[in-house]
């Protein structure tokens, strides 16, 4: 891509709306605009990001035998009056009428769309275990949306649902999201850590929230110190895991059996990336999802949900990796790898330079951001810092006349002086 024709808005001053960093820097990086309270516009630099971040949720679900499937946004009120929670949901709920005045909703969260579709279509335990998912934009008209998009109204989730025939099979699904969302999160540079929680408006009685930790995060939460070591290991030992006493706030109880003595008792913030529920028969059994069993008498199936905030998750990424420079994004979900820096637009060695290695990377399948303006050098290095592109390779007169270009990563921020070949070679390896 040539920075030239990019429609990437960088902005100098920082935006006074703005009172995080990931906040701040999506609205300098050019990424995001607000179009309404909590409701933005994902420019192209934003939306590159959070189709990369979607893809690696999509990914680890397949891995794990889920099924991507596509529910609208827009749901008919009838099936949420059959759960019971078109009343209880309350002025969340952005609800209308359409023009036969059939009460109408933009969905929140799909339990009941997914309850129904199961219900319709299949008839047999042998259908089962299924974990059915998809990505997809939700409305919740929340009573103080802020930080950006860490908390909209209008945001993406991935949201998966489990469908088994008895609790033995529900707990497994279980076990497969949460290890799936460990894996997701570790992916994009990030450790969440696996938080006992309240259910909320979603009801049951086995719930994980997974948290990022980040001083901006809305949420308290404390955990045994033994977790860091934990997270660190490159395999995840889930049974190690599970016993270690991790909460949210709400959930705290200095008096707890399994709460460590204060020397071992981290009190943190952190950002809610994730959130898993089984909740056993509470929607099957209000909207008649049975099966038959191998008995042939129906059984109501055994249910749980798997939500993760893939637009908020981007807010996590850059409170986790930024600087007073701007973002540094990790490669997983960089929206280019290369940032190429041309010192001297209108050069005609530099030009040459930078045309070869912008071909070149280009054919080899990286993803370049190639700093063309006739601008200066000090605004093209700001600009490229900002927007945080793990690499940034630099081209200028004096390097150029002897075959030499400059290597930057931006997270560690060592430079090397390379020939032009052993800098591609770098790049493309
Ligand atoms: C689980 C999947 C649910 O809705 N139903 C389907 C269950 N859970 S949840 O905790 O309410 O939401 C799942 C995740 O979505 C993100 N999230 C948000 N992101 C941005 N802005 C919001 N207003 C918002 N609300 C929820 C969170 O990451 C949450 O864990």
């Amino acid at each position: 891509m040539r920075r030239s024709t990019y429609f990437l808005p960088t902005l100098k001053e920082t935006p006074a709306e703005a009172q995080i960093a990931s906040h701040r820097l999506m609205l300098r990086a050019g990424m995001i605009r607000q179009s309404a309270s909590g409701i933005y516009t994902w420019l192209p630099l934003g939306w590159r990001v959070l189709k990369k971040i979607e893809q690696i949720v999509r990914e680890e679900q397949d891995a794990a035998g889920a099924q991507e499937l596509l529910m609208p946004t827009i749901q008919s009120a009838d099936i949420w009056k059959e759960s019971g929670r078109y009343e209880a949901y309350g002025k969340e709920m952005l609800r209308f009428n359409d023009r036969h005045d059939r009460e109408m909703l933009y969905g929140p969260t799909n339990e009941e769309l997914i309850t129904q579709i199961f219900r319709d279509n299949a008839k047999s335990y042998r259908e089962l275990p299924k974990i059915l998912y998809h990505i997809q934009w939700k409305f919740r008209d929340e009573v103080r949306p802020r930080f950006g998009i860490m908390r909209g109204r209008e945001f993406l989730m991935k949201d998966s649902y489990s469908f088994d025939l008895d609790f033995e099979g529900a707990k497994r699904s279980y076990e497969k999201m949460f290890n799936a969302y460990l894996k997701t999160f570790k992916r994009m540079g990030l450790t969440a850590v696996p938080m006992a929680a309240d259910s909320g408006a979603i009801g049951g009685n086995l719930t994980h929230e997974f948290h990022v930790l980040a001083e901006t995060g809305e949420s308290g939460v404390f955990y045994d110190v033994a977790y860091d070591e934990l997270a660190a290991k490159d395999a995840i030992d889930l049974e190690a895991l599970s016993k270690l006493y991790a909460v949210t706030d709400e959930k705290h109880d200095p008096n707890d059996p399994n709460c460590p003595p204060p020397e071992r008792l981290k009190s943190a913030r952190g950002i809610e990336v994730g959130h898993i529920f089984y909740f056993g028969t509470k929607y099957s059994k209000a909207m008649g999802a049975v099966v038959a069993g191998p008995d042939g008498n129906p059984v109501p199936v055994e249910m749980g949900s798997y939500g993760i905030g893939v637009s908020r998750l981007m807010g996590a990424i850059i409170e986790a990796y930024h600087d007073d420079k701007g973002i540094m994004w990790p490669e997983a979900v960089a929206p280019f790898k290369v940032g190429l820096i041309n010192l001297k637009t209108g050069d005609a060695a530099c030009d040459k330079v930078c045309e070869d290695m912008y071909r070149t990377l280009s054919e080899q399948g990286v993803e370049v951001l190639y700093d063309d303006r006739d601008d200066r050098a000090g605004v093209k290095f700001a600009d490229m810092d900002l927007i945080g592109l793990p690499w940034q390779l630099v081209a200028g007169p004096k390097g150029v006349a002897n075959g030499i270009v400059e290597l930057k990563n931006r997270q560690t921020g060592d430079k090397q002086e390379l020939s032009v070949e052993a800098a591609l070679a770098l790049l493309t390896a």
